[in-house]
């Protein structure tokens, strides 16, 4: 269901239920989950590289266990709480920067997964859709929080509202995704980026994730101030010393993490 594999100090997840779209189970979010917080703890890993096996990137929640769940009376089985929500905290706060290879369809809760992630590279047969009203559902995933911040309120409402489903083009246009590639270069742009990411500065990373993160919710002053903080915790770090030292010796810093 998830293949994990870590190499160049990148961790990629591939959600790997192609016959069903990627679409989320109860067992594929559970081992979602656990694939994050693998590669969240390990200092080995300094970026993350999240895509989808066969034609979509992932299809959202799986509609025929939700349709179960209903059934039996089970409503949504605690999967917000238990699942999706975990998922996408992990996805936007672990300290280290994710990449979204968005490799076909993102629909539902499978676009809110790529919205969470740093940067978004799409195929240019990638689409997404906001398919949650089409079922009666509310965005959830943090899509509400995230696709706003995307493209601005106006066009989330439209895009939440309608349902309407956004082209690879126009997802770029509109800044939903950062690069569109041929489908058959998804792949390896979204690693490059992620192998480079891997090879800077991590915790310099993880707290401008952090910084704009606080800074989307919060005053300029507050901002500042925790800009303030966080630049403290860099200074001290050894990647900063020896960026420093490198660039006065006319030299390519090498960045190690610490
Ligand atoms: O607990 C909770 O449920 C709460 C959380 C909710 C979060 C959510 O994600 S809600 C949104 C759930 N997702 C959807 O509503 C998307 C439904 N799928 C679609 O709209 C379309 O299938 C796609 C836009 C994703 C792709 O369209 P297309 O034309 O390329 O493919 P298709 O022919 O519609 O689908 C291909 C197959 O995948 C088909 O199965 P079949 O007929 O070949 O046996 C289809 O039923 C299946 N499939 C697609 N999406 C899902 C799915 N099966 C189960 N769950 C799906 N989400």
């Amino acid at each position: 269901m998830i293949r994990y594999d870590v190499s160049d100090a990148v961790a990629t997840i591939t959600l790997d239920r192609p016959d069903a779209m990627n679409s989320l189970t109860a067992e594929l979010k559970t081992a979602l989950l656990d694939a994050l917080r693998r590669a969240a703890a390990d200092d080995e890993v300094r970026a993350v590289l999240l895509t989808g096996s066969g034609r979509a990137f992932c299809a959202g929640q799986d509609l025929r266990e939700h349709a179960d769940n209903l059934e039996a009376g089970r409503g949504l089985a605690g999967t917000v709480h238990e699942h999706y929500n975990p998922i996408v905290e992990l996805l936007a706060t672990m300290p280290k920067p994710v990449v979204a290879a968005v490799n076909g369809v993102a629909a539902g809760a499978g676009a809110s997964l790529a919205f969470a992630c740093d940067l978004r590279v799409a195929s240019e047969k990638a689409r997404f859709a906001m398919a949650f009203a089409a079922i009666g559902l509310v965005p959830d995933s943090g899509a509400s929080w995230t696709l706003q911040r995307l493209v601005g309120p106006g066009r989330a409402t439209e895009l939440l509202l309608l349902g309407e489903p956004l082209d690879a083009a126009r997802a770029l246009e509109l800044g939903v995704v950062t690069r569109v590639v041929p489908p058959e270069e998804v792949l390896k742009t979204a690693r490059d980026l992620a192998v480079r990411l891997a090879a800077g500065p991590t915790r310099a990373y993880a707290a401008t994730r952090r910084a704009l993160a606080y800074a989307a919710t919060h005053t300029l002053a507050e901002s500042l101030e925790l800009e303030a903080r966080l630049q403290d915790e860099c200074a001290a770090t050894e990647d900063h010393r020896a960026a420093t030292r490198a660039f006065l010796a006319k030299e390519t810093p090498v960045f190690k993490g610490r």
